[in-house]
């Protein structure tokens, strides 16, 4: 049998009849099966146990997912905040701080660049359009979410935009009303959209890939957006072999 990369997303409590159910996306658990890993779920009531999580996998997708509560970076709540939960914050966070000590590569979606930028010593806003002085763009878009409508400037020398290039035209789709505010001394921006929202962070030695929109929704028909997950792939297999 040929082993394969496990990669660790996650989970979020959901309650479906009645019942707590760990929850992820189908479409990042498939998204790694198609690039040739393993997605192992991840539990998030008992952040005491992400050590013991850590040591299974080879790579960390952290995923979209609620807001991060502003504990995590010293905030109080702002009326405009959505739903939070602090034991899945405090289990991701602690996953993101363990997997750069560890060395295992982390592709960040959403939820999943706030999530490392906290992890890494960075803030957000908690609600852009209300917190921001400057006019935002629609970052909550009305259409379907394989559907990209806002475009993004990648950084030319970044990593990203060896991944998905730099064209002025890259559309990709957004679902957030959270963003990045001071970034992570360890990180560096890769992507901005065109009202200056952080779009794209990563870390100088393509350990962290962080993006602010959900190419777990447009792989399917979007060669950019699939060229993250196999990249992604790519950077476990360079990590492991460091190792
Ligand atoms: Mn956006």
């Amino acid at each position: 049998m040929e082993k394969k990369f496990a990669i660790g997303i996650p989970a979020e409590i959901r309650i479906i009849k009645n019942l707590e159910r760990n929850s992820v996306n189908n479409n990042e658990v498939a998204g790694v099966i198609k690039h040739g890993g393993v997605s192992v779920l991840i539990p998030t009531r008992s952040p005491e146990l992400m050590e013991q999580y850590i040591d299974l996998i080879d790579g960390l997708l952290l995923p979209g997912g609620p807001d991060v509560a502003p504990r995590f970076y010293g905030e109080e709540p702002v009326p405009e905040l959505g739903d939070t939960d602090s034991l899945l914050d405090q289990s991701s966070i602690e996953l993101a701080k363990l997997a750069v000590e560890h060395q295992k590569p982390i592709f960040a979606i959403c939820r999943g660049i706030q999530v490392v930028n906290v992890a890494l010593g960075g803030t957000l806003y908690q609600d852009m359009a209300s917190q921001r002085n400057k006019p935002v763009l629609q970052h909550y878009q009305k259409a379907p979410m394989d559907q990209g409508t806002h475009t993004i400037s990648v950084t030319p020398d970044s990593y990203l935009a060896k991944i998905i290039g730099h064209d002025e035209t890259i559309y990709v789709n957004s679902h957030h009303h959270e963003a990045v505010k001071a970034i992570s001394p360890e990180l560096k921006i890769s992507a901005l959209a065109k009202d200056g929202i952080i779009e794209g962070v990563e870390s100088a030695d393509d350990l962290i890939v962080g993006v602010q929109w959900h190419p777990e929704a447009m792989y399917q028909t979007d060669e950019k957006q699939d060229a993250l997950f196999a990249d992604f792939m790519k950077r476990v297999e360079k990590f492991a072999e460091a190792d």
